[in-house]
Formats: C-alpha cells, sequence, structure tokens
C-alpha cells in the first residue's frame, strides 16, 4: 500500500481532489488503473459529452479505446480479459461515469452483463467464440432479462423456449436493453418447461431470423446511451445456444449483482463532478459584489456534498475489498447501491442550484448527471427493491412472496 506523503500533497488541493486521503488505502497499481481512465474521460469525454448528450447519440467510435483501455471485461480472467481487481474495475467506473453515466453503461451492459453470464455459465466453446471478440470490442453484446410487463419480478417473465428436436425456439418480448441495436449476441433468458429451475440462458446472434431490436426514443435521461425494445419471434437456435451453467434465476441474478456493484463507484463519480463543476462555479460567480463560494448557504451545500461523496467512496472501496476478498453478499450490494445513488442524485440536485438559471442548460454536469442518475436508481433494482432486500436480510422475511 502506498501511504507518502508527497501522494496526498499532490492530490490535495484547495477544495478538490483526495479530501480524506482515501488513496492512502490504494495500491501504485490501483492509482495507475484510475489515472488512465481519468485522463481518457478528460481527453475524449468531456471535450463531446455535451454534443453527444444533446444529440442523443452513442459515441460508437469509442468502443475501441475502451478495449485498449482494457475496461471490457475487465475484471474477468483468460480469454484476453484484463483479470483487474474488483477495486480497479470500480475505479475505473468512477470515472467513466464522471464523465456520463452512459458510457459506464456500456461498459457495465458489455462486461458486467453480458460477458459475465459467457464467462460464469457458458461452455468452453461459447467463452472461446464470444470473449476474446467482446474484450476487443470487435463484438458487442448485451443482456435481455427485463421484459414490457416484467421489470422489478423478472420471474414473473413470459419469453418461452420451447424444444423442437434438437433446437431450441424463443419468442418474447424484452425492453430496457441496453446496446441490442448495436449488439452482436443477445444473452436472452427465457421460461422453458423445465420442471425445476424453468428460467434458462440462450446465446442469440443477433442476425438469426426472428430477432429485432429498436432504440427507445425520445428519453430525458441516459441520452448518450442506448437501450432498446427486442422483440423475438420464434427465433431457432441450435442446441448449443443454450448457456449449460445457468439453472433458474440465480443465473441473471448473478451478472446482475456484477452490474450492480460497478455502479455503487460509478454514481459517485457523477457525483465527484457535479460537486467539482459546483465548486469550481461558486469561486468564479460574482453576486452582490464577492463570489457566490464566500457565502454561508453555499459553503454549506458543498460541505454536505463533499460529506456525502467522502462516505460514498469509502463505503465502495470497503465493499470492493470485501469482494476481492470473496465476503460480500448480495445484501451488501444493495446497501452500496441505495445509498450511493441516493446520495449521488440529492448531490446533483444540490450542485444544480449552486448554477442557478446556468444549471439548468447542458454548460454544465449536474443536470444531465441528475437526468441521468434516475435512470441508475431504477436499473438494476430500483431504491424499493434494494431496501426490501436488505429489509430481508435483517429480519430474515421475505417482502417479496
Ligand atoms: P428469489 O426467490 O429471492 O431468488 C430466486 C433465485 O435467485 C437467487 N438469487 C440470487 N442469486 C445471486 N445473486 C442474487 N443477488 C440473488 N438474488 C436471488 C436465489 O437464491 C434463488 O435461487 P434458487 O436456486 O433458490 O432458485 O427471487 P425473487 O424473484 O423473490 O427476488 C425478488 C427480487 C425483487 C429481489 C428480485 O426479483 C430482484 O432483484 N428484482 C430486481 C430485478 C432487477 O434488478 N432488474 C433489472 C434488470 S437489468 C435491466 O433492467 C437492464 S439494465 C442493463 C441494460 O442497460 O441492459
Amino acid at each position: 500500500m502506498a501511504t507518502t506523503a508527497n501522494r496526498a500533497e499532490a492530490q490535495v488541493g484547495p477544495g478538490v481532489g483526495d479530501f480524506l486521503n482515501i488513496d492512502a488505502h490504494l495500491s501504485e497499481e490501483e492509482i495507475g488503473v484510475r489515472e488512465r481512465v481519468r485522463s481518457f474521460v478528460k481527453e475524449r469525454v468531456r471535450p463531446n459529452i455535451k454534443e453527444w448528450y444533446d444529440e442523443a447519440v452513442f459515441p460508437r467510435g469509442i468502443v475501441p479505446e475502451f478495449a485498449d483501455l482494457g475496461l471490457l471485461g475487465m475484471h474477468l480472467s483468460g480469454y484476453g480479459c484484463a483479470g483487474r481487481s474488483a477495486v480497479e474495475y470500480g475505479l475505473a467506473c468512477m470515472e467513466l461515469e464522471a464523465g456520463d453515466s452512459g458510457l459506464r453503461t456500456f461498459v457495465s451492459v458489455q462486461g458486467s452483463l453480458a460477458m459475465s453470464a459467457i464467462h460464469k455459465f457458458g461452455s468452453e466453446e461459447q467463452k472461446q467464440e464470444w470473449l476474446p471478440r467482446m474484450a476487443k470490442g470487435e463484438a458487442i453484446g448485451c443482456f435481455g432479462l427485463t421484459e414490457p410487463t416484467a421489470g422489478s419480478d423478472p420471474a414473473s417473465m413470459k419469453t418461452f423456449a420451447r424444444k423442437e428436436g434438437s433446437a431450441w425456439v424463443l419468442s418474447g418480448e424484452k425492453r430496457w436493453i441496453g446496446l441490442a441495436t448495436i449488439a452482436d449476441v443477445a444473452v436472452v433468458w427465457a421460461r422453458t418447461d423445465e420442471e425445476k429451475n424453468p428460467v434458462r440462458g440462450f446465446l442469440v446472434p443477433t442476425d438469426t431470423e426472428g430477432f429485432s431490436a429498436r432504440d427507445i426514443t425520445p428519453k430525458l435521461s441516459m441520452r448518450a446511451s442506448i437501450q432498446c425494445d427486442v422483440h423475438l419471434e420464434d427465433v431457432r437456435l441450435p442446441e448449443s445456444a443454450m448457456l449449460p451453467e445457468a439453472r433458474g434465476l440465480g443465473g441473471p441474478f448473478a451478472c446482475l449483482n456484477e452490474a450492480r456493484y460497478g455502479i455503487i463507484w460509478g454514481s459517485m463519480g457523477a457525483a465527484r463532478d457535479c460537486y467539482e463543476s459546483a465548486l469550481a462555479y461558486a469561486k468564479e460567480r460574482e453576486q452582490f459584489g464577492r463570489p457566490i463560494a464566500s457565502f454561508q448557504l453555499v459553503q454549506e451545500k458543498l460541505a454536505n456534498m463533499l460529506i456525502e461523496i467522502g462516505k460514498g467512496t469509502l463505503l465502495a472501496l470497503h465493499i470492493g475489498r470485501m469482494k476481492d476478498a470473496g465476503t460480500l453478499r448480495p445484501e451488501h450490494i444493495s446497501f452500496g447501491k441505495l445509498n450511493n445513488v441516493r446520495e449521488a442524485i440529492e448531490i446533483a440536485r444540490e450542485a444544480r442550484t449552486v448554477f442557478g438559471g446556468n444549471g439548468v442548460t447542458l454548460d454544465y454536469p449536474p443536470m444531465r448527471h441528475m437526468s441521468n442518475l434516475e435512470s441508475v436508481r431504477t436499473y438494476e433494482g430500483t431504491d424499493e427493491v434494494h431496501t426490501l432486500i436488505l429489509g430481508g436480510a435483517i429480519t430474515g422475511i421475505p417482502a417479496f412472496r
């Protein structure tokens, strides 16, 4: 662990940087990963995000750059993946989401959801076929769990896979599926007539007849990102398309754990960007003949933001260390996602007020982050779902059924 005083001096400026010296708990290697992603976001995302968001485009050309940085399937081992730790992956998510939630979402859908599903549950042939290309960004994946009438309750999914001879035939609808219109392969979760654990996963090449997807537009959130409706109409697949090791809802939920984990870090990146931009603005903006940063009510807002970002970042690091140690349970992930996204939204709202009217434009980041975070608080389990996962863990009594 690096604990050098000179590093702390370099980070801590007047009001920005690593206020609590959290870097003292990170290794040189972890800081190196973070700095590489932070520089990338500074050079490639910050100058362009206003335009991407305004025009509602996902900058597809950025995918090979994500791959060069080792961000695709970053926490997975073998098959061309970077094999980084949970903390390193978390730090990368934090920096990406300081740029925009939509870009962190790309890395999350590709790596935490689609690649994780194949890595955890695929056959050796499936892994060899897809993972190396997905790590290089040459193939894009999506993850089809949610349906128009099955959101918080995936157990009520209607998509069905029927067996016809040795083939599987899939029919159904999926909704809010990130990247589906640009994906090469969809991990589709479907009900089968198996008595025990009827939900199974399938790898569907998106050029298979009967598979179609369309972007959900217009959106007021996650505009630099793609979410889609997917229609599956008698999609015929070979027997080998099934993920052999996933049986029941535990399969998709295990992938959701990975994506939810990334959000714990990412949301604090968005919050930090709101705080830093509000602080910079408050020091420059003058009213009543002096910078608004000199007013006590503005200082209170900034101090409260700083406190919640410090607490949320320490929580993310603690949860990351637990994940790397193999002691993390799903309810810990719910604790982190619920708290950090909830606080990040509050910080974005409060930061917007520091900008006054200027805060409602795309010239400044808080309102963009705020809109994005409304999606982040909803996908991968709503606040209500995570509250009740915690409630179940505390009381031993499940609230859902
Ligand atoms: P329950 O009976 O509790 O569990 C069913 C089976 O799953 C296992 N399990 C888990 N396994 C691993 N990790 C977890 N976190 C798990 N949670 C449950 C459980 O042990 C059981 O296994 P088995 O072998 O005994 O059958 O299931 P439930 O249906 O009662 O759970 C209730 C609830 C609400 C917690 C669950 O349904 C839930 O988490 N709902 C939220 C779903 C969600 O997050 N949806 C978002 C999907 S992703 C998306 O929206 C797209 S975003 C990405 C993109 O942009 O594409």
